[in-house]
């Protein structure tokens, strides 16, 4: 791997990647975002991970989009890049994946947090969508899960105006999880999937699609996905580990079956 970094265990079945652009602020390459893509569907497939952590450096998470990359290009070359389909591909990953952000994530970097489960954030962090200011909109679901997350009247300025947004805001909005000083924003994200992965894989994958479904049905088909998805639970041995741990006031111990 060129443009990120990967430790398979930073803790117990917790996996990171760092990307690893630092000079370009880990501007969302088409390069990176391969590696990005077939490091995540790895970690997927790998039963010694449970939950994924993505980082960048304490400047950056990503600046987005690489502008470089893009100009000169028509919309027929864009059309057939087709570099959304990265992005289709990632929001498969069956894992939680959890920011930890710290510096600029826009455009495409603000983007990639939102496209993950759960956002830990730095006093330093900066969030936005500044496409607007290079003539082009957001184009990786930045107008749609912004939206979701902050509300109309918060997203429609950022997006038209390209104005950033400051962690304590972002926490403020719902856009993150937590703001944390600079200096613990990595060991925050990893404990927080530290503290996921040592639950049942099964349960936690079966509740990260329910949660997820939300955002694209309504409430009637959501509850039966959540109903299948609860009985599903009850064929893992976790499930029959969980409650027996339970019963006898011990500790559970999953192992993903
Ligand atoms: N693409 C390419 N290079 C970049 C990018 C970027 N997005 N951002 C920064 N860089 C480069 C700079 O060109 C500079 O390189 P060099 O040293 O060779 O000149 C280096 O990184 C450092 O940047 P600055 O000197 O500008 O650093 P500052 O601290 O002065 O400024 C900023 C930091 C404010 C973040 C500034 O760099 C900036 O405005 N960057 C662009 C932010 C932006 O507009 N992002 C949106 C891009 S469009 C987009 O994301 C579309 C999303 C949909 C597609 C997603 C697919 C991946």
């Amino acid at each position: 791997m060129e443009f990120i970094k990967v430790t398979n265990t930073v803790q117990p079945y917790v996996a990171l990647i760092q990307l690893n652009r630092p000079k370009e602020l880990n501007a969302l390459s088409v390069a990176l975002m391969s590696e990005l893509r077939a490091t995540l569907q790895e970690l997927d497939a790998d039963s010694n991970v449970r939950v994924i952590v993505i980082t960048g450096n304490e400047k950056a998470f990503a600046a987005g989009a690489d502008i470089k990359q893009m100009a000169g290009k028509s919309a027929m070359d864009m059309y057939q890049l087709d570099q959304f389909a990265t992005w289709d591909h990632i929001k498969k990953i069956k894992k939680p994946i959890i920011a930890a952000v710290s510096g600029f994530a826009l455009g495409g970097g603000c983007e990639l947090a939102m496209l993950c489960d759960m956002i830990i954030a730095s006093e330093t962090a900066i969030f936005g969508q500044p496409e607007i200011k290079i003539g082009v909109i957001p184009g990786a679901g930045g107008t749609q899960r912004l939206t979701k997350a902050i509300g109309k009247v918060k997203a429609m300025e950022m997006v038209l105006t390209g104005k950033f947004m400051p962690a304590d805001e972002a926490e403020k909005h719902g856009l993150i999880n937590r703001v944390v000083p600079v200096e613990l924003y990595l060991s925050e994200a990893v404990k927080l999937a530290a503290q996921i992965a040592a639950l049942s894989p099964i349960a936690v994958k079966l509740a990260k699609e329910v949660v997820l479904r939300s955002f694209e049905t309504h409430l009637e088909e959501g509850l039966i996905l959540e109903r299948k998805n609860f009985y599903l639970a009850f064929a893992s041995e976790d499930q029959k580990e969980g409650v027996a741990a339970f019963i006898e006031k011990r500790k559970p111990n999953f192992k993903g079956k």
